[in-house]
């Protein structure tokens, strides 16, 4: 699978990448990610990305024209909608990002997410280019690349062939799907007195797996009531 990513900001992207899950998946060659700096399609002297809002008002805006030359450059023969490959915007009015669009993305050839600074991006983005805005939550970024890696990471972790995946990101259970973690623990098996249950300390396989169902059950109805009201 590929992502690109386009941004005023490349050396963000250093960092997160080079770590753990995404970094194994780069690795193992079954995960590339392409980062691009918007402001090699400027043609001004200053490589002017931004402008101001049309009507006034606070800030300035990405300017359309970098992001549709980036876009037109980095996937020539692309048309709005196909199958297969996505540009996505990375926006607080999208839609919200959760786990099942991140199966989705993970079944895709590539995404190429958009990130967005100041107070946003010229609307015709968003209408005539991005096949989706995706928000991450509820709450405003100064940019998107913080969005953009949350995606790439729980994109990447899905990805067939990603080392451990099979086994852990996928042992989400027919019993246990949409629910919370169960909590775990670790040695020792009391810490400044504080147990943990004895039925994971025992072997009986069949008794520990009930009571994780269960402790997962009670975990949401606690801490996420409204996952227990969903499909
Ligand atoms: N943004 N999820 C980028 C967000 C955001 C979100 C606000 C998008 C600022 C420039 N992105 N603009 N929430 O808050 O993805």
């Amino acid at each position: 699978m590929k992502f690109h990513v386009v941004t005023i900001f490349p050396e963000f992207f250093r960092g997160p990448f080079e770590h753990g899950v995404v970094a194994r998946a780069k690795a193992a060659g079954v995960l590339d990610i392409q980062v691009h700096d918007l402001r090699t399609w400027t043609s001004d002297r200053h490589k002017t990305v931004d402008d101001r809002p049309f009507g006034g008002g606070e800030g300035m805006l990405l300017k359309a024209q970098p992001v549709f030359d980036a876009v037109e450059s980095i996937w020539p023969e692309r048309t709005l909608g196909e199958a297969g490959r996505k540009v996505v915007l990375l926006s607080a009015q999208g839609r919200r990002f959760t786990q099942s669009v991140a199966r989705e993305y993970a079944a895709l050839e590539s995404v190429l997410l958009l990130c967005g600074r100041y107070e946003g991006v010229d609307e015709r983005v968003a209408e005539h280019l991005a096949d989706e805005e995706l928000s991450i939550g509820d709450y405003v970024l100064s940019g998107g690349e913080l969005g953009a890696a949350v995606v790439i990471d729980a994109v990447a972790r899905l990805i067939p062939g990603v080392l451990g995946n099979e086994a852990s990101a996928v042992q989400e259970s027919f019993t246990t799907a949409g629910l919370l973690d169960c909590p775990q623990w670790t040695r020792p098996a009391e810490f400044r007195g504080w147990k943990v249950p004895d039925v994971l300390l025992g072997g009986n396989h069949e008794e520990i797996r009930k009571w994780r169902i269960e402790a997962a059950r009670e975990k949401t109805r606690r801490m996420r009531p409204d996952l227990l009201n969903e499909a």
